[in-house]
């Protein structure tokens, strides 16, 4: 039996690796959070008294946490998905953001160097990293071209694990993850807030109560979104490939994991309120795009079927510019070939059924609290 150190514990990607550890492996896993006055365990709920499950503390931010924690547990594995993980707030605070997820990653492979080389490392790296991209999809070798101080923070961390691959034999992969997803993903992403977006709209909707819209930026982004409960599946081959390799040739490499698929955050939301069972119809243009919501779009037709009446539907989705980036990142499509062909990885959940469990997801929580 060995013993797992996951950080970002009471994260998405924290929290389904810890799972999927518990039921598909007999290891010890150590679930990792930082010290806050307000911790919510709502991600945990399912393991937190499971037995081979305990909790411990760290902050990226301080060496002495991060040596103490691997001399404490003495990790034969240290999965780091604890960063500061929102890009869009990463203009805001690009110190911390750097010294987190940078110096964070730097300081974990300094303590497994100190106090126990042979535990393996798992850095958390991003699609955000290929930023203004050359061409589709996107594999390994595509260029570094981060478009956010968060992007930025991923890519030094890559070069970081690198180097202490190659210069202290340790370990360390760190995986190129695009967008993924899920019930237990954060409410500040835009895939969350659409669907706990549409679970309100639909209550309201039911009720004949007035809608309140959702409110988003650019609608035209795009990204390959995956399932997080796939995805941690792949960074524990990931961090075994050793074992799950075809071809023994002895190499550590970073991989890619994706769908290969890619969809503008506009299919996102329309398929989020046709799961819900909500028809959708678009009006205007820019930042006066607005997306109609009803239960029965017969309303919405002249009898030619053709013409929008003067009185619509209500609003279900607006656009706030406050939602726009400084800078964005227009398109991601990953190229998953090499872990697919060389390691056996296959993600499992589709795009539509993911959103369909995220909208079924919020829809029960939102029955929860009215
Ligand atoms: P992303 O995820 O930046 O791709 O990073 P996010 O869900 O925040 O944004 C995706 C796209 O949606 C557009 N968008 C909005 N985004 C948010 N959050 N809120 C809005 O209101 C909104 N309106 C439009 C964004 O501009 C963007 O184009 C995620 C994170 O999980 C990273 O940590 C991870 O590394 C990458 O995915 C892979």
């Amino acid at each position: 039996m060995s013993k797992v150190i996951v950080t970002g514990i009471l994260g998405q990607d924290g929290a389904n690796m810890a799972e999927y550890l518990l039921d598909a492996t007999d290891h010890e896993v150590v679930g990792v959070m930082r010290r806050s006055a307000n911790p919510n365990y709502k991600n945990i709920e399912s393991i937190r008294s499971h037995p081979r499950f305990t909790l411990d503390f760290l902050e990226l931010n301080d060496t002495v946490s991060i040596d103490n924690l691997v001399q404490r547990e003495k990790p034969d594995y240290f999965i780091n998905f604890a960063a500061n993980s929102f890009v869009g707030i990463s203009w805001d605070m690009p110190e911390s953001v750097m010294d987190t997820n940078t110096l964070g990653v730097l300081r974990c492979l300094e303590a497994i160097k100190k106090f126990q080389p042979k535990c393996r490392f798992y850095s958390a790296g991003s699609s955000e990293e290929f930023g203004d991209v050359d061409y589709s999809p996107q594999d390994i070798a595509h260029p570094i071209k981060p478009r956010s101080p968060y992007g930025v923070s991923k890519a030094s961390a890559r070069h970081m694990v690198k180097v202490y691959r190659e210069s202290h034999n340790i370990y360390a992969v760190h995986g190129i993850l695009f967008n993924h997803e899920g019930p237990k993903r954060g409410e500040e992403f835009v895939t969350r807030k659409i669907t706990m977006g549409v679970a309100r709209i639909k209550n309201q909707l039911n009720k004949g109560e007035k809608v309140t819209p959702i409110e988003l930026g650019n609608l035209d982004a795009k990204r390959d979104w995956s399932d997080s409960r796939d995805f941690v599946k792949g960074v524990w081959i990931m961090v075994n490939q050793d074992e799950f390799r075809l071809e023994k040739t002895g190499e550590i490499k970073d991989y890619v994991l994706s769908s290969g698929s890619t969809h503008s955050v506009r299919y996102f939301v329309e398929q989020a309120f046709k799961a819900a069972g909500i028809f959708t119809r678009w009006t205007g243009e820019g930042l006066k795009e607005k997306c109609l919501v009803c239960h029965d779009p017969k309303k919405w037709y002249q009898g030619d079927g053709e013409h929008l009446r003067g009185s619509l539907g209500p609003v279900g989705l607006k656009i706030n510019p406050k939602f726009f980036r400084p800078a964005e990142v227009d398109l991601l499509q990953g190229d998953s070939t090499p872990i697919r062909e060389e390691l056996g990885w296959k993600p499992e959940i589709s795009l539509d059924k993911m959103i369909k469990d995220m909208v079924q997801w919020d829809l029960d929580e939102y029955r929860k609290k009215t």
